[in-house]
């Protein structure tokens, strides 16, 4: 036999994300499958999101909608179309009975009252980054309820505090498409494999660098920046650090966990909340870190004990590994104090 056919053979496919689950949710006595299922519905849609992204140069979908979002910025076609995909996913599926969408201003009642769960998802983030062909991703945060099973979705089911998530994860549309994900008991990444349609084991449990030599922001705001941050630049330039921006955070945020690295989307002199949304982007990525051995960071506050008081909150970003969240921190109480 063909030595390379032999081996193709010989080596097994892996485990796929629904035994993954499925084997997970096993060693739970008392679950009941909502939440596997769930993220099972996530993954469906992450599947036909990709098709979408992979086809885009093909079809007319790449540029703009033609309208703005909640926040006022520009709607990629495909920010539309993820955006339906995941919504109706998440409402077939059953299981959601609310989900907050950043492209959407209001609570989406998906109508399922007996849903234990509630969504938090930015169904295409970076997505500037759409027609020239990078990396953009999804993030998503899962909540249990706190109103009643069997009634409306409220909105105090969603504005829970990021260590209240039973869930979170992200997929990266990339080189290869991944879903990494975790709830609460390490992370976990999947490699999609597109002939078979199915996300396979790739990458268990990951653990994030201690410490790395990355720093990813956008450096060109460096004059926009507080004095702080721009002083923890310039330390990393001192270190001759490398710097990595690609402008889609799932991207930056996928590579400083696998080598080690800073992400950080600061305050700046006209934004003093910085970008990113605390509940469709950073609560996500920030328990995603902190379970790889990573930190999170608003510069003061651990991401996860924020309050939210709006689901569209923002909140300056630090994401990375412990010792460079924690050098950054140290320059921006230095300058708080002087
Ligand atoms: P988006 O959700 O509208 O795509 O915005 C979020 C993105 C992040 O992925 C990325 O890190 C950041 O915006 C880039 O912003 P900037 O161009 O200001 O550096
Ligand atoms: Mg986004």
């Amino acid at each position: 036999m063909n030595p390379e056919i032999a081996l193709r053979i010989a080596l097994p496919i892996g485990t796929t994300l629904d035994r993954f689950i499925q084997q997970k949710q096993e060693q739970f006595p008392f679950a009941t499958g909502e939440l596997s299922q769930l993220l099972r519905d996530i993954a469906l849609a992450s599947k036909i999101v990709n098709r979408e992204i992979n086809r885009a140069g093909l079809l007319d979908i790449v540029g703009s909608f033609g309208t703005q979002n909640v926040q006022g910025e520009e709607q990629k076609k495909l920010d539309v179309i993820a955006n339906v995909r995941f919504i109706r996913a998440l409402k077939n599926g059953r299981e959601a009975c609310g989900i907050i969408s950043e492209e959407e201003e209001d609570l989406i009642d998906t109508g399922n009252y007996n849903g234990k769960y509630v969504i938090a998802i930015d169904p295409l983030d970076g997505s500037s980054n759409i027609d020239v062909n990078v990396s953009v991703g999804t993030i998503f945060s899962i909540y249990r309820r706190r109103s009643p099973i069997g009634t409306e979705v409220q909105a105090e089911d969603l504005l829970q505090r990021g260590v209240d998530q039973v869930a979170a994860g992200y997929i990266i549309y990339g080189s290869s498409t991944m879903l990494v994900y975790t709830t609460g008991y390490g992370v976990n990444g999947f490699t999609y494999e597109p002939s078979l349609g199915e996300y396979i084991l790739s990458h268990t449990n990951i653990q994030m660098p201690e410490e790395g030599t990355i720093y990813s922001c956008n450096e060109g705001q460096y004059h926009e920046y507080f004095a702080a941050d721009r002083a923890y630049i310039d330390y990393c330039r001192e270190q001759k650090y490398k710097t990595r921006y690609i402008g889609s955070m799932v991207a930056d945020f996928h590579r400083n966990l696998l080598k080690g690295g800073i992400f950080f989307y600061p305050a700046t002199q006209s934004a003093k909340k910085g970008k990113l949304r605390l509940m469709h982007e950073c609560n996500a990525m920030a328990f995603i870190a902190e379970q790889a051995g990573g930190k999170a960071t608003d510069g003061k506050q651990r991401i996860l004990e924020i309050t939210p008081t709006h689901y569209h909150q923002r909140t300056p970003f630090y994401v990375g590994s412990k010792k460079m969240v924690e050098k950054v921190e140290q320059f921006i109480k230095q300058f708080a104090q002087e």
